[in-house]
This record gives C-alpha cells, sequence and structure tokens, in this order.
C-alpha cells in the first residue's frame, strides 16, 4: 500500500518535471533562432519572442522575469527603450530563470532589445 503510493507520487512528480522541462522547449522548437522573455521566472506564463532588435518591447516590456537566448548571438537587455540605460548582454544558449536575482535586479524592467552580430559579450555587462 506504502509502496503503491510512493510509486504514484514518483509518478507524479516525474510528469509535473517532464511537462515543465518540455513546454518552453516546445514553444522554441517551432521558432527560428532568436531571444525569449518570460513573463515569469522559468519561462513561465506568457513567452514573447524576439527575433530582431526591437527599440519598445512594448505589451511585453518591464513584464519580464525570466530570459533565455536561443540564438547563435549575443543578445543586449535594456532596462529602457530606445536601447538605453542598464544593460546586460545574454550570450547563445544563455539561461536566466530568474530576472528578479539581487545580484543584478533586472525583473520587470527589460524595455528594449538588441541582437548583437557576434557570439561573445566582450565589451558588455554579462548577468
Ligand atoms: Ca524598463
Amino acid at each position: 500500500m506504502r509502496t503503491k503510493i510512493i510509486r504514484g507520487l514518483i509518478a507524479a512528480v516525474a510528469a509535473v518535471a517532464a511537462a515543465m522541462a518540455t513546454a518552453p522547449a516546445s514553444q522554441a522548437d517551432t521558432r527560428a533562432a532568436g531571444l525569449l522573455l518570460g513573463q515569469h521566472q522559468n519561462l513561465g506564463g506568457s513567452v514573447w519572442y524576439f527575433a530582431d532588435n526591437r527599440a519598445d518591447i512594448g505589451s511585453a516590456g518591464d513584464k519580464a522575469s525570466s530570459a533565455k537566448n536561443d540564438d547563435t548571438v549575443a543578445w543586449l537587455l535594456f532596462d529602457d527603450k530606445n536601447f538605453s540605460d542598464r544593460r546586460y548582454c545574454l550570450a547563445p544558449r544563455h539561461y536566466v530563470k530568474d530576472l528578479h536575482y539581487a545580484s543584478w535586479n533586472f525583473g520587470d524592467k527589460i524595455s528594449s532589445v538588441k541582437r548583437l552580430t557576434t557570439s561573445s559579450c566582450s565589451g558588455y555587462p554579462t548577468f
């Protein structure tokens, strides 16, 4: 009886873990390379996709709590519109699960994004 309950729990946890692991990836897989911004931590909630520079990310602006670079080049994330104020560089394949983390305090702040021409974040602050 107890073993059965534990097995059931393990199966449930595994199912949730599988769903969490595949949800953002499957959304990204259907798109070309680009930048993903998540409304919540871990790319939860709405996921906004960017393929090129955006001077004002509009309705997604100031709402992103996670960011993932699914591109082959680096991206710059700016606190203000028109590529201004504080900025952080996100190298290819890098994933910031929580932009609110105190070390960078960048949650609910991103207002513009720029796609660089190289994969390097050299010369820019990184997370
Ligand atoms: Ca902002």
